[in-house]
């Protein structure tokens, strides 16, 4: 029997590539528990926000949960739109729009380095743990490709030439922050077998 893991998160692409990255694991989101609610994301930093999501979750259903919190950090723009990725674009939130925003902000901007940020929290008997990854990169002027979600279609990571939008999820998922931020995870997990076998086998 696969190992639960419940991950405080309404992203249905993030959902996605945990499943991929973490085989072994039944991953079970927000939806598939019930929980409609949005979990207020009032903190001002990605390790705030992370740990908000899992230790609501953790509380809610009293076992171990972990939650992602992402953002893409533009150099030219100090580390914006960072936390506040997700609603970058003024109105109902849309992938599209939060494009063109940063395209718009980057007009004429020969600096075109970012990165990916994400920090995944794991609660765990009380416990907050955290892992981050990091994937760096430049962006596009315009969109490229159509896989993956959010600014994917603007974002090619060092050392290639197509976005993450013209990769596959294998080969976004074995370069990109959240990847490398799973693979600490796992390695957690493998150091911890007892706490995973008492709270979430
Ligand atoms: P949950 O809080 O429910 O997990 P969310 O989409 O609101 O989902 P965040 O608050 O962490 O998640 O916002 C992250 C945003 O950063 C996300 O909506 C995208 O716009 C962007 N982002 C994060 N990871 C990304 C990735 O792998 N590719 C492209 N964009 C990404």
């Amino acid at each position: 029997m696969p190992r639960k893991l419940l991950f405080a998160t309404h992203n249905s692409h993030k959902l996605q590539e945990l499943r991929q990255l973490l085989p072994g694991f039944e991953v079970l989101g927000l939806e598939e528990l019930g929980l409609e609610e949005e979990i207020p994301e009032t903190g001002r930093t990605l390790e705030e926000n992370s740990a908000i999501k899992a230790k609501y979750l953790a509380k809610i259903k009293d076992e171990a949960a972990i939650a992602d919190d992402s953002g893409l950090e533009v150099d030219a723009l100090h580390g914006a739109p960072g936390v506040y990725s997700a609603r970058y674009a003024e109105g109902p939130r849309s992938d599209e729009a939060n494009m063109e925003k940063l395209l718009q902000a980057l007009t004429n901007e020969t600096n075109r380095a970012a990165q990916f940020r994400t920090v995944i929290s794991l609660v765990i008997e009380g416990e907050l743990y955290q892992f981050e990854g990091i994937v760096r990169g430049h962006l596009m002027t315009k969109k490229r490709g159509v896989k993956g979600f959010g600014y994917d279609p603007l974002f090619v990571p060092q050392g290639f030439d197509r976005t993450f939008a013209e990769m596959q999820a294998e080969e976004k998922n074995a370069l990109s922050h959240r990847g490398k931020a799973v693979a600490k995870l796992k390695t957690f997990i493998d150091q911890h077998p007892q706490l995973f076998q008492d709270h979430a086998g």
